[in-house]
């Protein structure tokens, strides 16, 4: 978790935090901003900058682009994962238009190249710090009390959180075959997975929710009869999340778990999330793209993430029986999984016209209230 609540107003000076892998590069940025006035923590990887940024609110972020590991701009998603507001500063000695437009869509505040201008560096990143402070100003107007009362029905959302388990049902068979978990929690202010996330988005504790699903998710699966999966839900952002794959007791149960990713939140793929998803899958790990047809997904996390499974959104299977459209653009669509061997689930299925004109379409996997209603219980065999 990133230091939730950077107050910039706490310190006389701005906090900066510098990262750079090429040390004498470090030391010469750091000298400057120093002479400046501003105080600098240095750190060489977007790893450690994550650690510091866990432990310490800082007012502006200078990071270097091209490093090893994470990137410049892996760094960026991740501090975006949990905190809008942090003024990012890129640098780099090669830039080019895909990073510079990767910086301006994740709302970096400068992106400079090298070599860099000792007085349009320290310029920057004073006018940072003046803007994050206005923001925080304006996003926080003098309500600490909304804040923490936010912060206590959210940490209640995820002391109370539990599972529901709603089956998805083998099309040919009618038999179960898989669960999907879904997110439920007692507090009544934020009774949907959206407002729970919409709540951890503004407190910067997005990572928090991820994982304690994921938590309960692998204690529930060591009760639920082999050989059924469990599909599990993921916030777009849970991919940058280290603990998405070095929580052991999750990945044990990897070849049992499906990750769906919805396009709900934009998917923002790069090559540190390719390797990611290789990674996942080495771990053994299944992925599915959540509510494809829906009117905000197109399908570019089909082409990207290349999953083993595709959910098509209830949107399109209600009525689909009474309409040619639908129809067609579920068997398009269950063509295209076919011809990449990916497998299709109708979601949302609530009459049997529907189940029975999704199935013909092509559909191998059934989900929706006709066929099972989310419950706290697993099922049985
Ligand atoms: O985005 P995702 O597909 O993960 O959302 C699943 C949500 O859809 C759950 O909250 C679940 O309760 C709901 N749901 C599941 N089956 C049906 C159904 O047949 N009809 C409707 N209206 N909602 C459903
Ligand atoms: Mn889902």
């Amino acid at each position: 978790m990133l230091a939730a609540n950077p107050s910039p107003s706490d310190h006389a000076r701005l906090r900066i935090l510098l990262v750079d892998d090429d040390p004498q590069v470090r030391k010469l940025l750091a000298r400057v901003l120093r002479k400046a006035e501003l105080e600098v923590v240095e750190v060489n990887s977007g790893r450690e900058a994550l650690g510091e940024l866990r432990a310490t609110p800082f007012d502006v972020l200078v990071s270097d682009v091209h490093m090893p590991e994470l990137t410049g701009l892996d760094l960026m998603r991740a501090v975006r994962a949990v905190d809008q507001d942090l003024p990012i500063i890129l640098i780099s000695g090669a830039p080019d238009v895909p990073t510079a437009a990767a910086a301006v869509e994740h709302g970096a505040f400068r992106y400079l190249t090298k070599p860099i201008d000792s007085v349009v560096l320290c310029d920057s990143v004073q006018r940072a710090g003046r803007s994050h402070a206005r923001l925080r100003s304006d996003r926080n107007p003098a309500s600490p009390t909304d804040r923490r009362q936010l912060e206590i029905s959210f940490q209640n959302a995820l002391d109370s959180a539990w599972l529901a388990f709603q089956p998805i049902i083998d099309a040919r068979t009618g038999r179960v075959c898989a669960v999907e978990a879904l997110l439920r929690c007692d507090e009544p202010t934020l009774r949907s997975p959206p407002a729970v996330l919409a709540a951890a988005t503004d407190l910067g504790r997005l990572f928090e929710v991820g994982r304690r699903v994921r938590t309960l998710a692998a204690a529930a699966i060591e009760k639920l009869p082999a050989p059924l999966s469990m599909f599990v839900n993921l916030h777009p952002y849970d991919l940058h999340d280290l603990d998405l794959g070095s929580n052991p007791a999750f990945a044990k149960h990897a070849k049992r778990i499906v990750l769906e990713v919805t396009e709900r939140a934009s998917l923002q793929i790069s090559s540190d999330l390719s390797s990611r998803l290789a990674w996942l899958r080495q771990l053994g790990f299944r992925v599915a793209v959540d509510d494809i047809g829906a009117g905000y997904s197109g399908l570019t996390s089909f082409a990207e993430l290349m999953p083993e499974v595709v959910k098509i959104d209830m949107s399109l299977v209600r009525g689909c029986h009474e309409n040619v459209i639908k129809q067609r653009t579920i068997s398009a669509l269950a063509k295209l999984c076919h011809d990449v061997r990916c497998t299709v689930v109708a979601e949302g299925v609530e009459t049997a016209d529907e189940r029975d004109c999704v199935t013909e379409l092509g559909c191998e996997l059934l989900q929706g209230y006709l066929l099972g209603r989310p419950v706290r219980e697993l099922p049985k065999l």
